[in-house]
């Protein structure tokens, strides 16, 4: 039986999925649930994921609707070797470090940007929210910058937290938010992403475009 994940392509959580599926090459059954919609609402939807979020993975009698707990348990359960989600301890440690400062800080603070904006009808973003989200982006320029070269986690290929970064950044970029001359590593790394990740124009950027352009469309002038 494939695993059946509810997605939506504009969300950068779902396209972190959706790249490490293809770079573990395991085969999804995608059911769209569209948020603007408001299908994530649906009792059928709460009845498998009560926080009603996307993505939401399902196999068998498992319902995971973290996206970097997917990400680490598609690796586990399909990655050939290890080096999307390396076994070398301090490796990890820094791989487990990225993914938690991407949720719980990187993509936080953009939501304090974004979301005033597309849910909340504000005008435009509130300058504290953009002062914290580049405080953060200045976090990841420095914390690459350890790694020039390389992936974020100083590996040669990209692991995990490359997948649950580049989803976010990648918007950021299409939103307007991401000045590469600003991050001139992040921007590199990105690039490197771009060119690395199996499916990444079809799977992510176009998505991330389209997302970039909704959230563009709401700011007034
Ligand atoms: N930490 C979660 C965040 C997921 C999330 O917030 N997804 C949004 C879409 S980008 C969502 O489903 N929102 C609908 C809702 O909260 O009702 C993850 O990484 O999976």
């Amino acid at each position: 039986m494939p695993l059946v994940l509810y997605y939506m392509p504009m969300s950068p959580y779902c396209r972190s999925v959706l790249l490490l599926a293809r770079a573990v090459d395991v085969p999804l059954d995608l059911r769209t649930v569209n948020l603007m919609a408001g299908e994530q609402l649906k009792p059928e939807f709460v009845a498998i994921n009560p926080q009603h979020t996307i993505p939401t993975l399902v196999d068998g009698d498992l319902i995971l609707w973290e996206s970097r707990a997917i990400l680490t348990y598609l690796v586990g359960l399909y990655g050939k070797d290890k080096t999307l989600y390396p076994e070398d301890l301090k490796t990890r440690a820094k791989v487990d470090a990225l993914l938690y400062f991407d949720s719980g800080t990187l993509m936080q603070r953009w939501r304090g940007v974004v979301h005033p904006v597309i849910k909340d009808g504000a005008p435009k973003p509130p300058e504290k929210g953009l002062e914290q989200f580049h405080e953060a982006l200045g976090w990841l320029e420095t914390s690459l910058s350890q790694h020039k070269g390389k992936f974020a986690a100083g590996t040669d290929g990209p692991t995990v937290a490359d997948f649950a970064l580049v989803a976010g950044v990648s918007t950021y970029e299409a939103a307007g938010f991401f000045d590469a001359d600003k991050y001139p590593v992040i921007s590199a790394w990105l690039e490197r992403c771009k060119k690395t990740m199996p499916g990444y124009q079809e799977l992510n950027a176009d998505a991330a475009a389209k997302f970039g352009g909704f959230i563009q469309s709401k700011i007034k002038q």
